[in-house]
């Protein structure tokens, strides 16, 4: 062997074992890392619950990140109405029982604050501005459907109930009557030009099982914080309770 192959084949080894060296740290870098975490102790159960403690920091942390990119300016898709599907998909149902709750007995229950409430019925609802929209409603569970929903967006809601001192608070709860169903909303998500409350879907009054006789339609979120039958509204400056978020899903849920 001359000098020049085996100056070659000596540089190939060096390589060769340089490679082999950083993909066993990079990879016991991984794993120990994977091992970290699957160790680390999960979350105490409050409003969040179920996540690793540092999971649930980073998951807070990009919460705080991507709200700064949050605006009312932002408008959600908008499609043609021929465009909303005619058959609409029906998700989960909890809170929906028809135990305790009559249609024509319903009001929604508006808690300024814990001593101060008033109650509205349907026809007080429906005599205000109605805007409608057709987007693509998103699931986490992995699906979407273009859909058509009509109803008051909550800014005229909230304009027309003079509650702008409530919306200096950081978050809105909305519950189902029974309570069974609950989500939080970080304001500037409730107050988004395209977040309604919606009474009718395809043109037609809301069907039960899509929460009759007043949902919630929030297109910056998905589906989970989209509260079929509402029968609460409230005002907070802590997380009020969220169903899916005390069993470990995402807090903000935004899209
Ligand atoms: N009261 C109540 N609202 C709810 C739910 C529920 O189980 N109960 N499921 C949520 C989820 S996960 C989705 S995807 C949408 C589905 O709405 P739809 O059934 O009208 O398609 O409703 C949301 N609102
Ligand atoms: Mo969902």
């Amino acid at each position: 062997m001359d000098q020049k192959t085996n100056t070659v084949e000596q540089k190939i080894k060096r390589r060769s074992f340089i490679s082999f060296a950083t993909f066993a740290v990079l990879s016991g870098a991984a794993f120990g890392g994977w091992k970290w975490l699957y160790n680390s102790p999960k979350e105490e159960a409050g409003i969040t619950a179920r996540a690793r403690v540092p999971l649930r920091k980073a998951m807070n942390k990009t919460e705080v990140f991507f709200r700064n990119f949050f605006s009312g300016n932002h408008l959600v898709k908008t499609y043609p109405k021929d465009r909303a599907a005619q058959k609409v998909r029906v998700n989960s149902m909890i809170g929906l029982e028809k135990e305790g709750f009559n249609p024509e007995e319903w009001e929604l229950t508006v808690a300024k604050s814990k001593d101060d409430v008033f109650k509205l019925k349907m026809e007080d609802i429906r005599a205000l501005p109605k805007t409608e929209i057709i987007f693509d409603f998103k699931c986490v569970e992995g699906w979407d459907q273009i859909q058509h929903w009509a109803g008051v967006r909550f800014i005229d809601f909230i304009a027309h109930y003079q509650l702008e001192n409530e919306t200096r608070m950081q978050y809105v709860g909305m519950k189902t009557p029974n309570s069974k169903y609950y989500v939080g909303l970080d304001m500037a998500s409730a107050l988004h030009p395209q977040t309604i409350l919606a009474y009718e879907m395809n043109d037609k009054p809301l069907t039960s099982e899509h929460g009759a006789p007043l949902r919630l339609i929030i297109p910056v979120k998905y589906g989970i914080k989209n509260l079929k039958r509402i029968g609460t509204i409230s005002f907070s400056d802590k997380r009020p309770g969220d169903f899916w978020a005390r069993h470990g899903y995402d807090y903000y849920s935004g899209l």
